[in-house]
């Protein structure tokens, strides 16, 4: 590994947001491939985190400042990511179920979705059922793109889908679903049109679903 997308990884685990902003910025300024910098410094420095709190070495509050700097780095990674497009390919209503804080998974799916030309309404984290209804009734998206990453919040989906059932709105709208814990086969149980494992299928997946006008 790059020994400046290797800093990024370490300072990631160690959670020094400044200088994963500093160390970004050296590594895009060297010509390292911001697919590179965000699978191999960051995507892998979050499993790592992950895998510490599992077995008790991490805490809370290390999972915190962790993500924390990896935001920061990705907000300078986002520019490169997203490229200037003149027509929507259609809107997209992005956010993590009821329940669930976890956003960095969603955003960077978010940000994948933009730079591939789609625009998008960030609903944020903690979604209720009726927010997402809300957004294809007021918003007219195309597209809702669920995220969860607890187990415990994964139910939120059916209740999301089920919402939009009841509101007479299910037909209007293809739902793509995604997050650590989901599988294609869950999604084929919940009834959801689809299911992206990480944000660039999640952009295969949106030009399936959402057919180009
Ligand atoms: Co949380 N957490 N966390 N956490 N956290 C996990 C998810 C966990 C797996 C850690 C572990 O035990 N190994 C575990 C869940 C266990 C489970 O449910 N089975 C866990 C837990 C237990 C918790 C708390 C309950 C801890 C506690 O309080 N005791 C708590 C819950 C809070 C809540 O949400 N109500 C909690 C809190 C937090 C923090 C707030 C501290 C922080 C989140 C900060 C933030 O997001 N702003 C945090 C973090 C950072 C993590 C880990 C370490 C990293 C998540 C991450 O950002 N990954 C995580 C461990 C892990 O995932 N290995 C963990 C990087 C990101 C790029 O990947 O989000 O998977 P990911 O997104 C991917 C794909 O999944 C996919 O594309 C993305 C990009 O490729 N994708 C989609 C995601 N959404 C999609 C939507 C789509 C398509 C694809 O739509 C079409």
């Amino acid at each position: 590994m790059d020994t400046l997308v290797k800093s990024i990884n370490d300072n990631i685990l160690q959670g020094q947001h400044k200088i994963v902003e500093v160390k970004t910025q050296e590594a895009l300024n060297s010509g390292i491939a911001p697919k590179v910098i965000l699978d191999e410094g960051m995507i892998a420095a979050m499993a790592e985190v992950g895998r510490l709190f599992e077995i008790g070495e991490y805490f809370v509050p290390e999972m915190m400042v962790a993500a924390r700097a990896m935001k920061a780095g990705l907000a300078l990674l986002k520019p490169q990511l997203v490229k200037a497009n003149v027509k929507s390919l259609g809107k997209v209503g992005i956010g993590t179920v009821q329940g669930d804080l976890h956003d960095i998974g969603k955003n960077l799916v978010g940000i994948m979705l933009e730079g591939a030309g789609y625009e998008i309404l960030d609903l944020g984290t903690d979604v209720s059922p009726e927010k997402f209804v809300e957004a294809v009734k007021t918003d007219k998206v195309d597209a809702l793109a669920l995220s969860a990453l607890l187990t415990t919040t994964m139910p939120n989906m059916i209740s999301t889908i089920a919402a939009l059932e009841q509101a007479g709105m299910r037909k209007q709208v293809k739902v793509m679903i995604g997050g650590a814990p989901i599988t294609e086969e869950y999604a084929r149980q919940i009834g959801a049109d689809g299911y992206a494992p990480d944000a660039s299928r999640a952009v295969t997946l949106a030009k399936i679903l959402i057919p180009a006008v």
